[in-house]
């Protein structure tokens, strides 16, 4: 598929999504938005790709959050279409059963950081910059900001970000849980391919079932969710892959897995 607003490679089992609008910072117009949808239904749909990296152009910004000039003068009407298809696409990136984790290079500002949050996880580079400044354009977060972010983050923390506008640093994003290393910005790539190489070794129903699980889970009490992890752990005994998995640890040798 031709992208305008991204690039889209695939190296190995894992597909690397680079955000690319540099004259706006990537920030987040319709069309980069169709193009990442686009990108996540070829993610979705080809069994060769097991996971993806989504970063951004450029040295500084991952995303700078919503295009600003495209929604300055939407009406209510216009701006409850936009933030609707924009949050169909976020929860997609969540919905697919395969891991997606952001590689932050820059501003993750507003909707760029929503866009990670929204992904399994985060690895940083450390001139990364994270913040909803939505308070600063007299609008709150909405492509699901107010509703992650205290989910990966403590609550107080959460929405003293909101609530200020203050953005936070490589640094304090590591100490606050949002991301899960920093990296120099040259080994941020490279770090990010290392971590999905070893995700994708494992048997694809593995990461299925365990994204799954996390999701839905966090979405429900904790004894339907374990209700739910018990249902998941039994269908792993139904691939071949765990019996591949089990019988190579008995026999002391690496596994061979299929999927
Ligand atoms: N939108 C459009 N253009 C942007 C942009 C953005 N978010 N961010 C940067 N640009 C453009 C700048 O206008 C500038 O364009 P030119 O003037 O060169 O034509 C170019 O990118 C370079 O930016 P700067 O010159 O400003 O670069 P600096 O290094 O000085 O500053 C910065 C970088 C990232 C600190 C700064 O650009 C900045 O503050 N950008 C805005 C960040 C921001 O506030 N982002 C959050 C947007 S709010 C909704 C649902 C959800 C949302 C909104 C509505 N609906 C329900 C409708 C979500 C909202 C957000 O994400």
């Amino acid at each position: 598929m031709a992208y305008e607003n991204l690039l889209f490679e695939v190296e190995g089992k894992v597909a690397l999504i680079t955000m690319n609008r540099p004259k706006a910072l990537n920030a987040l117009n319709n069309a980069i938005l169709a193009d990442l949808n686009n990108a996540l239904s070829e993610i979705a749909g080809n069994d060769q790709i097991k996971g993806a990296i989504i970063t951004g152009a450029g040295e500084k910004s991952f995303v700078a959050g919503a295009d600003i000039s495209q929604m300055a003068t939407y009406t209510p009407d216009e701006s409850r279409v936009y933030m609707a298809y924009a949050q169909q696409i976020f929860n997609r990136i969540e919905a697919i059963e395969k891991p997606i984790m952001a590689a932050v290079n820059g501003y993750a500002l507003g909707g760029g950081n929503e866009l990670c949050m929204a992904c399994d996880f985060r690895y940083a580079s450390e001139t990364a910059v994270f913040g909803q400044p939505e308070v600063s354009l007299g609008i709150m977060p909405g492509f699901g900001g107010s509703q992650r972010l205290p989910r990966l983050v403590n609550p107080g923390i959460a929405k003293e970000l909101l609530l200020s506008g203050r953005n936070v640093k490589a640094d304090e994003a590591l100490k606050i849980g949002l991301v899960s290393k920093v990296c120099a910005p040259a080994d941020l790539i490279p770090e990010s391919k290392k971590i999905m190489a070893t995700i994708v070794s494992k048997p694809a129903h593995s990461l299925r079932y365990c994204k799954v699980s996390v999701n839905r889970g966090m979405d429900t009490d904790l004894y339907k969710a374990i209700g739910l992890e018990l249902e998941l752990i039994s269908l792993c005994f139904s691939y071949e892959d765990q019996k591949e998995g089990m019988k190579a640890f008995l026999e002391k040798r690496p596994a061979q897995f299929k999927s």
